[in-house]
């Protein structure tokens, strides 16, 4: 596996471990879906039963794929497992990127602007620094705004265990917000 790749599994280990327990579990991810949520307070509540939704296939994905000794809970050592077949991410990361893209463009004009997008960053859990350079490694308008079917594949790239030299590899860790 790449470095790159490591890196980035090890680091959406830490995000997904919301609660910061050292596992993954079932309530780490309602957690995150409320945080997520509770930034968006523009959106529709079908937007956000939609990413809420999204956070429990999510979970229920890894569950059934990673958890190797049924215990309910996902180690480390489970999780990095996701890189051997990464295909079998394919869809639930599709659905966990569009609910999120979705839910950051709450007047539907296909775009997002950069607050909405640090909030929402910053409540799954990345570093703001991090975000910002995200941001603009996307190459906003002139409006401070970039189109959500840009972010929708930049999470894709992001959670995709196997991708490297993508503009998420600016969300490493160890920047100072
Ligand atoms: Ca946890
Ligand atoms: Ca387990
Ligand atoms: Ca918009």
């Amino acid at each position: 596996m790449r470095a790159e790749a490591t890196q980035r599994v090890a680091l959406v280990f830490s995000l997904l471990d919301a609660n910061g327990n050292g596992v993954l579990e079932a309530g780490d991810f309602t957690l995150m879906g409320d945080r997520v949520v509770a930034a968006a307070s523009a959106s529709s509540d079908g937007a956000k039963d939609a990413m809420r939704a999204a956070f429990e296939q999510y979970w229920a994905t890894l569950a059934d794929e990673l958890d190797t000794n049924g215990d309910q809970l996902i180690s480390f050592e489970e999780y990095s497992a996701c890189v051997l077949s990464p295909e079998r991410f394919d869809a639930t990361v599709t659905a966990f990127a569009e609910a999120l893209a979705t839910l950051g463009d709450p007047d539907g004009d296909g775009y997002i602007e950069r607050p909405l997008f640090v909030d929402l960053m910053t409540a799954i859990g990345f570093r703001p620094a991090n975000v910002h350079a995200l941001f603009n490694a996307f190459e906003p308008t002139p409006e401070d705004r970039v189109a959500v079917p840009t972010w929708a594949e930049g999470i894709k790239d992001y959670y995709a265990p196997d991708k490297a030299d993508t503009p998420g590899d600016l969300l490493v860790p160890g920047v100072p917000a």
